[in-house]
């Protein structure tokens, strides 16, 4: 069968933000009295900022009332803003930019499927708009990966039908939202980690565009 359209996760897919996030994460676990640990901050890939919040009180063991948390997030998205908008071209991650380009060339549509509602900033960082005929960010999404809404969404904004499209995933919810959306799911990452994907590759270094061959 031949691939339509080709819908592309942000963090850890393009750009490894999942730094970025990490530094605000443990910069507020530490003014909470806690360490939030690089082991810890894997619980957060792909997860909405609200719930990542909530994982990150679990392992400090503390609670607060929901107008508290919204400040917490808030305080922790500010830093995150900080830190992405020092953001440029050059970490873009490698192979991945020329790996859209063959796909434009072969008449291929392109979609960003992402759960962060900073998608914007960093696409406009790193130049990177153009590329993509449709962006669906967090701001445009009402439920989180492992829901399919994102990338259905997607689908839809580039007028293809779910099942000729291949979905790049670096999470393991967001493998399992592009197979709840009846898509091709190629894992970015590592196999014990993406397992529930149709294939796995470590990265766009050198990829060709058989990846997308089923
Ligand atoms: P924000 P993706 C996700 O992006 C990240 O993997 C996840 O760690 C983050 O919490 C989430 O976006 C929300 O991000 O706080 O910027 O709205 O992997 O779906 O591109
Ligand atoms: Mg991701």
């Amino acid at each position: 069968m031949s691939v339509k359209g080709c819908i592309f996760d942000l963090d850890g897919v393009i750009v490894d933000t999942a730094k970025y996030h990490y530094l605000a994460w443990k910069r507020l676990a530490a003014e909470l009295g806690f360490e939030f640990t690089i082991k810890d901050n894997e619980r957060l890939k792909g997860v909405s900022r609200m719930k990542s919040l909530e994982i990150l009180l679990e392992v400090g063991g503390l609670n607060f009332d929901d107008k508290t948390k919204v400040k917490l997030a808030e305080k922790k998205n500010n830093w995150y803003v900080e830190y992405i908008s020092k953001m440029d071209k050059s970490e873009i991650l490698p192979g991945v930019e020329n790996f859209i380009k063959s796909l434009k060339e072969k008449g291929i549509k392109t979609a960003l499927g992402s759960a962060s509602k900073n998608a914007m900033i960093i696409l406009n960082n790193l130049k990177i708009l153009d590329y993509f005929d449709a962006v669906i960010d967090g701001n445009k999404v009402k439920k989180a990966k492992p829901d399919p809404e994102v990338f259905l969404l997607a689908a839809k904004e580039l007028n293809l039908e779910p099942k000729d499209c291949v979905v790049f995933e670096d999470a393991e919810a967001g493998i399992e939202a592009a197979k709840n959306a009846g898509m091709y799911a190629v894992g970015v990452g590592s196999l014990d980690i993406l397992h529930k994907a149709d294939r796995v590759i470590m990265g766009f270094d050198n990829a060709k565009l058989d990846i997308i061959k089923f």
